[in-house]
């Protein structure tokens, strides 16, 4: 029999990301507790910085006037959920958003690669581009929910068609509480599939499954990791990043 030396690192890295990583749909990858405690934390803090500064969380509307149920702040580039418009500026108040930080972007490029390595693992892809293609970010939009926050069934469709046709995925994050969240081929959640996220777990859909229905039902009070709550003083409900590419 043949030795094959793995660095530990690596087999570490190997066995849990089968552990904690899921195929769920082609196209839609579910990472477990992926991000650690100490990078939840730095991702808390600077979304706080950022949140409270000027052109940080607000409370956005649709155009009959009702109100999200949720805070909103968006970095790299601004999306208004109520034109459903990509800018430079934030029209409401005329803010420019803040990059993106370097500690967000290696959090989405590092849960892509181990996609990629878990779809080569678990599935019978050659490429396991043509599942799930790269993408760097230059948008992402940071909601924080209370805990009677959520979010309707819709789609994320109002990327350039250049990204949609290649079916660049978006990568998102999950702090705080967990929340119930929903997804499936329709806008209707009898028909609609049902997941828990939770503290640290990185979700993705691209390819396709860049155009499923989704959403968040639920959000569950006192579930956030009580290591993360110490040290960021968090205050009840979720927060969640998803980054795309424009
Ligand atoms: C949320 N997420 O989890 C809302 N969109 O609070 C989304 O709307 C979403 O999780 C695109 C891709 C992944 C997502
Ligand atoms: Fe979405």
């Amino acid at each position: 029999m043949n030795k094959i030396w793995v660095p530990k690192e690596q087999c570490d890295v190997a066995n849990s990301l089968e552990e904690t990583g899921q195929v769920l749909r082609p196209g839609m990858v579910l990472l477990k507790n992926y991000i650690p405690i100490s990078e939840q934390v730095n991702i808390v803090k600077k979304c706080r910085e950022l949140g409270l500064g000027p052109s940080g969380f607000y409370r956005p509307g649709y155009k009959d006037g009702a109100k999200l149920r949720l805070f909103m702040m968006c970095l790299g580039l601004d999306w208004d959920p109520q034109t459903r418009a990509y800018a430079q500026i934030r029209p409401h108040d005329n803010v420019v958003p803040p990059d993106i930080p370097s500690h967000f972007s290696s959090v989405v490029a590092r849960s892509l690669e181990d996609s990629h390595r878990l779809i080569k693992k678990v599935m019978d892809v050659t490429d396991a581009d043509d599942m799930l293609p790269k993408m760097s970010p230059d948008l992402c939009i940071v909601n924080f929910y209370t805990t009677n926050g959520r979010l309707g069934l819709h789609q994320d469709r109002d990327e350039t068609d250049d990204s949609l046709r290649k079916g660049l995925p978006v990568v998102s994050m999950s702090i705080g509480d967990s929340a119930e969240f929903l997804y499936g081929n329709q806008r209707d959640v009898e028909k609609a599939d049902s997941l828990m996220l939770e503290s640290g777990d990185v979700l993705i859909f691209g390819a396709e499954s860049r155009h499923i229905f989704h959403g968040v039902t639920n959000i569950f009070p006192r579930t956030a990791p009580h290591g993360l709550l110490e040290k960021t003083g968090l205050l009840p409900g979720r927060l969640n990043l998803t980054f795309r590419k424009y």
